[in-house]
């Protein structure tokens, strides 16, 4: 195992230097706040910090790689001596810049930079998503979702382990292009993932489909903001860590640290 493994029951906190996140957008666009709030997550217990200079919220315009750039790299060179980096791009020139400033991982929610990983020699995540983040929520419709989500995300990772990559985890990609009810079948379905024999990451912190569970129990049909779903998420960190998932993404980093801890 590398020096710098992820042990299973990893958190990897959340830390977007964006405007326009559905969760922290507008937080942390400061790179001061934005190394505060890195420094805490660690001292939280995060495993990982996931720095993202661009947003993926449904109907999100994109960014131009040179802004997001100029958005996440001191952020990265700031963390990456305390914990390790992945940098959460789409952009093949932004994960290279944030490699050479010390990302050791690409969050790729596009599935598209496994070669780019294999050419740096870092760790990569491939999420399936369906569409582009500006159209993916329009009436997402698969025949079977968790066997296609499956398929896909094996099909990606034999391809990057192929091409050299040697630290490969997929991810279902919650929200991205999914229905409430897909999202609940693919939750359902974690052991189905982690017996691909790939390692799991998830992440459910703060979604959307866990204010429509809240609304639906509640009986009413208003949607809670993103900072009202904190119990929602932890719960649905415990059953991912519970199903075999080594590695969940999360906002609220202690809470999930313990959850971990009590799945064990
Ligand atoms: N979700 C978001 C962004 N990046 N990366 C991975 N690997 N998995 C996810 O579920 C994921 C991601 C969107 O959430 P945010 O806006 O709070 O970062």
């Amino acid at each position: 195992m590398p020096a710098d493994a992820v042990a299973a029951g990893a958190v990897m906190g959340v830390l977007n230097v964006t405007p326009d996140s559905f969760s922290d957008g507008g937080r942390f666009l400061d790179h001061g706040a934005a190394l505060e709030h890195g420094r805490r997550l660690v001292e939280e217990g995060a495993a990982i910090v996931d720095v993202g200079g661009e947003s993926t919220r449904p109907g999100a315009d994109p960014v131009g790689p040179e802004e997001e750039v100029r958005r996440v790299l001191p952020v990265v060179a700031g963390l990456a001596g305390r914990v390790r980096v992945s940098i959460d791009t789409r952009h093949a020139e932004v994960a290279r810049a944030a490699v050479s400033a010390g990302a050791t991982i690409v969050n790729d929610v596009s599935a598209s930079l496994g070669e780019v990983a294999a050419e740096l020699g870092v760790g990569w995540v491939a999420m399936h998503m369906r569409g582009d983040p500006r159209t993916m929520q329009d009436e997402p419709v698969y025949g079977d979702v968790v066997a296609e989500v499956r398929d896909f995300l094996v099909g990606r990772a034999d391809w990057a382990a192929e091409a050299g990559v040697g630290e490969v985890w997929i991810d279902p990609g919650i929200g991205f292009g999914k229905t409430s009810r897909h999202n609940l079948e693919l939750l359902a379905a974690l052991p189905a993932l982690v017996e691909t024999g790939w390692p799991v990451i998830v992440g459910v912190s703060r979604k959307r489909f866990l204010g429509v569970l809240a609304a639906a129990s509640d009986g009413t049909d208003g949607q809670t903001s993103p900072d009202d779903r904190r119990e929602g998420s932890i719960a649905a960190a415990t059953w991912a860590y519970a199903s075999g998932v080594e590695v969940v993404r999360a906002h609220d980093v202690l809470a999930t640290v313990q959850a971990a801890q009590v799945v064990g």
